[in-house]
């Protein structure tokens, strides 16, 4: 099987992102599973349609869209994407969408179609803090996972796709010690024991 994992380019001022991090580092091989990676830009259009070109180039059975959520203590297995952009700061584009739909009369939601409770049951088993999270907000994450639900349903109905959000680095909180981080390894085993699942099951 193939999995598309993809991750983004650091936003919001910070050096790094965890995400891309993470997705450089993965195994290429996982179980049975064939591991491909993108990297996606944080704007609302370009990060979509990255993860789109990435879709029709690699033809994936599932789609694990990875991305930093700052303040988080656990790596997050997100449930749903609303059909919602309301940035509450500008993208790497410059661009703050306020209230608007995603998709204009699209469905309000999407519900990640991966094994959620699974993935976190196996990320804790790995020893690693995780949880499913029942939002993934209204900024770009929130807008590729929707916008990946969206593509697949109409074009690829047999792919699974989800969402993962991960803790702010450790060196991204040197300046705002107030705030929770986790470390790339410990990270790192928590992706790969989610990817292991979804190995094992398709
Ligand atoms: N996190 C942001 C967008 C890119 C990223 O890594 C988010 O949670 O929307």
């Amino acid at each position: 099987m193939n999995i598309l994992v993809t991750g983004f380019e650091p936003f919001g001022g910070e050096a790094t992102n965890p995400s891309m991090e993470l997705v450089r580092a993965l195994e290429p091989q996982i179980g049975a599973a064939h591991i491909h990676t993108a990297i996606l830009p944080v704007t609302a259009s370009g990060g979509l349609q990255a993860a789109i070109e990435a879709i029709e180039k690699i033809g994936p059975d599932a789609v694990v869209c990875v991305g930093q959520a700052g303040g988080r203590c656990a790596v997050t297995v997100e449930r749903l994407a609303v059909n919602v952009d309301d940035f509450s700061i500008p993208d790497n584009g410059g661009q703050q969408p306020r209230n608007l739909p995603i998709v204009a009369g699209g469905p309000d939601a999407y519900l990640s179609t991966l094994p959620i409770d699974k993935m976190v049951e196996a990320m804790r088993k790995a020893g690693v803090p995780a949880a499913v999270s029942n939002s993934a907000g209204t900024y770009v994450c929130n807008h590729v996972m929707y916008g990946v639900a969206h593509y697949l349903a109409q074009h690829r109905a047999t792919a699974i796709s989800g969402f993962v959000h991960i803790p702010y680095l450790p060196q991204q909180v040197l300046d705002k010690p107030d705030k929770p981080s986790m470390g790339l390894e410990l990270a790192l085993r928590g992706l790969t024991a989610g990817l292991e699942v979804l190995a094992a099951t398709q």
